[in-house]
């Protein structure tokens, strides 16, 4: 068709994005699909908002990532933002690694997950990116789950974020407060184990666990303070490996939930899923947006409060990089 066959194509690096970048100086890129599934109006909108406005008091400059009209936005503008945050129900589309192409021949506006916006981001010379909380592994996608339970006649349903491959292949920081309490989080670690991405809780050694502080677990590895983050950050990334890096701060303590309240809703929500046979990419979504009117919207302060910390930090991050 003597069409070239490379991403740069498609990629739409905006203006202040490609300065910084140029220049050397830090840049962060954020994710859409928290801002068009994860997350109701005007929150989500208010969220994405002060996520950018975090990384840029950290000193660097935010790149939120989206696809619109068959190109990949690296940098939203504040319409664009709007346009997201506000699209009818069901119109944006989540576009994940095995979706992507889908979603830009589509054309209108999809959103960029975990693993999309890893790949915009690494193609456009980004090295550290914000999350709320990656996917991962969901209850019984292995069977029987070590987080929670699901009725022990229920098949497998191989349920697997393509977050969790994405961190193995792609090389950068990715910040967030632990993988989703949603999901069956031991096993989400051990995958990640074995497909080679180190995972590092900053300032505590339990892993967090998104909603709440802790996740109850010890993190595979900890370090005391984003300086050292950094410092394995830049080990990491010099060893060529080809993987990501996981770090994971805790949601900020005035806006967790409670473990108990956290795990109950979750619980609920999961089993409530199961018997409505929601599954699919729709599955996270459906989860958040039950277990925000279960606890009454305190999981929504909790997400958004954790978000826009992961952002802060994040700034933080790419900050110590472009110096080091
Ligand atoms: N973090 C949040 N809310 C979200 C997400 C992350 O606080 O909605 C999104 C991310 O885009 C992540 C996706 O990649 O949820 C995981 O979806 P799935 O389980 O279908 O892979
Ligand atoms: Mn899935």
């Amino acid at each position: 068709m003597g069409v070239p066959l490379d991403v740069t194509g498609r990629l739409v690096v905006a203006p202040p994005v490609a300065a910084a970048l140029a220049a050397g100086a830090p840049v962060v890129a954020l994710e859409s699909t928290l801002i068009s599934h994860g997350l109701p109006y005007p929150q989500n909108l208010e969220v994405a908002t002060a996520s950018e406005a975090a990384v840029r008091s950290a000193g660097a400059v935010p790149a939120t990532v989206a696809l619109h009209d068959g190109r990949i936005l690296v940098g939203l503008d504040a319409a664009a933002l709007e346009a997201l945050a506000t699209a009818p129900a069901g119109s944006v589309r989540k576009a994940a690694r095995p979706s992507l192409a889908v979603a830009l021949a589509a054309g209108g506006w999809a959103a960029t997950t975990v693993s999309a916006t890893m790949i915009a981001a690494h193609a456009a010379g980004i090295r550290v990116f914000a999350t709320g909380g990656i996917g991962g592994v969901h209850r019984g996608a292995i069977g029987g789950s070590r987080s929670g339970s699901r009725p022990a006649a229920s098949e497998p349903t191989f349920d697997i974020s393509s977050d969790l491959e994405e961190l193995a292949r792609t090389p950068m920081a990715v910040v967030c407060a632990g993988p989703k309490a949603i999901l069956d989080v031991p096993s989400t670690l051990e995958y990640l184990e074995t497909r080679g991405v180190p995972v590092v809780a900053i300032g505590q050694d339990e892993l967090p666990g998104f909603f709440a502080r802790s996740a109850g677990i010890r993190a595979p590895s900890s370090v005391r303070d984003v300086a050292a983050a950094a410092e394995l950050v830049v080990t990491h990334l010099t060893l060529t490996l080809g993987s990501g890096i996981l770090l994971c701060v805790p949601v900020p303590a005035e806006d967790a939930l409670r473990e108990a309240i956290a795990r109950e809703a979750v619980e609920r929500a999961v089993r409530e899923a199961q018997s409505e046979g929601i599954g699919g990419p729709a599955l996270t979504p459906w989860l958040l947006a039950r277990i925000a009117s279960l606890t009454q919207g305190a999981s929504i302060r909790a997400n958004a409060s954790l978000i826009v910390h992961d952002a802060r930090v994040a700034g933080e991050l790419a900050v110590l990089l472009a110096s080091a």
